[in-house]
């Protein structure tokens, strides 16, 4: 597979630029949390490199990969908030020739959550949200908690986008749901 600046190159190409900046700074964030926490450093800048791959696709694209892989048929109902992760880590694997499940399921996991995560899929999870160009009401408190203790960040970052969400009115996929019972009563 690529070298991590072979990666580099692809994703400059892919993204627009305001994307690909966005996922350098994933990667020094989660390459910063994996430290902290145990994590492999080289998995976590491959998957923070590479979480965002798919952000830019058509939905035609997802739409295809959802029927030729035989996905959970109700992905259709959703759109690219949900697609980008779980579909694209299958074009990842497809198109970048990687295929270790654990920066796969990163990948997957990294806008929903999880009830069970990786302490690597954790750190992914937290470096998208928490990452120094996010700018938003409680990010400071989540950078905070998150360098304390990266359960916490989960459960924080879990319990405010659901109420985002719902304060929306946007469509909350099962499995952030699933999330929030699994982290929120227990870490928060
Ligand atoms: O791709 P990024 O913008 O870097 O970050 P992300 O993949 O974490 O996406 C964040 C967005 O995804 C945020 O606006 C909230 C949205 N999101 C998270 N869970 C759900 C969701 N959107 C819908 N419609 N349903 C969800 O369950
Ligand atoms: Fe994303
Ligand atoms: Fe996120
Ligand atoms: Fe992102």
């Amino acid at each position: 597979s690529m070298t991590r600046l072979e990666l580099i190159e692809r994703l400059k190409k892919e993204l627009k630029d305001k994307r690909f900046h966005h996922v350098l700074r994933v990667e020094a964030t989660a390459i910063d949390l994996a430290i902290k926490n145990g994590v492999n450093v080289e998995k976590a800048s491959i998957a923070g490199l590479v979480h965002d791959y798919a952000k830019q696709r058509p939905d035609s694209d997802f739409i295809n990969e959802i029927k030729q892989k035989r996905l959970d048929p109700e992905l259709l109902n959703y759109g690219n908030a949900i697609w980008h992760g779980i579909v694209g880590a299958e074009l990842i694997k497809d198109e970048l020739n990687i295929w270790d499940e654990d920066i796969l399921n990163a990948v997957r996991h990294h806008t929903t959550g999880a009830p069970v995560m990786t302490k690597l899929e954790q750190v992914i999870y937290m470096a998208d949200y928490i990452e120094p160009g996010r700018d938003f009401a409680g990010v400071k408190k989540a950078r905070l908690i998150t360098a304390t203790n990266l359960q916490a960040g989960v459960a924080y970052q879990t319990k405010h986008t659901l109420n985002y969400l719902v304060a929306n009115g946007k469509t909350v996929y099962p499995k952030t749901i699933d999330t929030y019972n699994a982290w929120v009563p227990q870490y928060e």
